[in-house]
């Protein structure tokens, strides 16, 4: 397990390297895939829409593909409407990009096969990312994956639109937590006065992010904030099968629940808990407040993330399930 850690974690993906790489290939393609992972969030689809507006602006054939359901307040993004739920079974591509995706697994079902994607670009900046693509632009330290696009649309020459730029600070805002996690850097604040001054609104991304959320989101948190418990520094929340058919709706609801758990005074780490739908595994997501790294203790059990945010799939039953996790928090505090 230790050798895994050091293999992934310390991995130097030279992003300086493979930026170059990144654009020469899109400035070749006459079509291109945009994908991301599945159950995408707003910066896998914000990244995504992004460099799909880039490049249709450019002239190019783009595809986006995602077959889940697009969360609900990222919907409003340009492009987003025309995002594929399946991909014709003879479509191909020149370039085929994977945006913070993390793993080929984590792609849907119809990304086509060798040779049909055309050249595979992997855009990510999960320290857990595996090396899957035939260009690897992959860079730990950016904020969003929409800062790696933003970076290749310049590098193409090619003027940030209000529309790409929706995109990009829409990928910033899902992963900074409207700046103010540790991811947020000088660079995201620079990238993001460039995207205000293409005609960005922050209000009106405020408000089409955080505050026209669903009405049964708001009575699921109810719920779920009743399972709250807390344990020395752990705070755990569950979210059962029950609570979800409740709220009548087909999306997931909960992202950010975890926050609110973490943000408990003398909290060090959170874990959620969603209830397997049938016989699967349970998803455990972790958050930080930065003394433990999640991602080392997701890729035990065969997930990652980031060193304040990450998630796993673990099966067995809920008492042992929530026992090995007790226990890895608790070693990773004393340690
Ligand atoms: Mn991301």
């Amino acid at each position: 397990m230790k050798a895994r850690n050091k293999g992934v974690v310390g991995r130097d993906w030279k992003p300086e390297e493979n930026l170059p790489r990144a654009i020469e290939a899109l400035r070749q393609a006459g079509s291109v895939l945009c994908t991301m992972h599945r159950g995408p969030d707003g910066d896998a689809l914000g990244s995504a829409l992004a460099l799909a507006c880039a490049m249709r602006e450019m002239g190019r054939k783009v595809d986006v593909y995602n077959p889940d359901e697009l969360p609900y307040n990222f919907r409003f993004l340009p492009g987003a409407a025309a995002v594929l739920r399946a991909l014709p079974p003879d479509s191909t591509y020149d370039v085929t990009i994977a945006t913070d995706a993390g793993a080929f697994a984590r792609l849907g079902p119809d990304v086509p096969p060798v040779p049909r994607r055309g050249l595979l670009m992997n855009l990510d900046h999960h320290m857990t990312t595996e090396p899957f693509g035939d260009v690897n632009y992959v860079d730990p330290h950016a904020a969003s994956v929409g800062i790696l696009a933003y970076k290749i649309i310049r590098g193409l020459g090619h003027g940030v639109s209000r529309d790409a730029a929706e995109c990009i600070y829409a990928s910033i805002l899902a992963d900074t937590g409207s700046f103010r996690y540790s991811s947020t850097d000088p660079e995201c604040f620079r990238i993001a006065a460039e995207l205000l001054e293409a005609g960005v609104d922050p209000w009106e991304m405020t408000v089409r992010v955080y505050e026209q959320q669903p009405l049964a989101r708001m009575r699921l948190l109810a719920d779920v904030l009743k399972t709250l418990e807390v344990h020395g520094k752990l705070a755990t929340i569950t979210i059962t099968n029950e609570m979800m058919a409740r709220t009548g709706s087909p999306i997931d609801l909960t992202d950010g629940f975890i926050n609110y758990a973490r943000s408990v005074d003398g909290v060090e780490v959170a874990a959620s808990f969603r209830e397997p739908s049938n016989g699967g595994p349970w998803r455990v997501s972790f958050r930080s407040r930065g003394r433990v790294n999640v991602a080392a203790i997701a890729q035990k059990f065969g997930g990652g993330g980031h060193h304040n945010a990450a998630g796993c799939s673990i099966a067995g039953d809920e008492a042992a399930v929530r026992a090995r996790i007790a226990d890895e928090i608790e070693q990773a505090l004393l340690g």
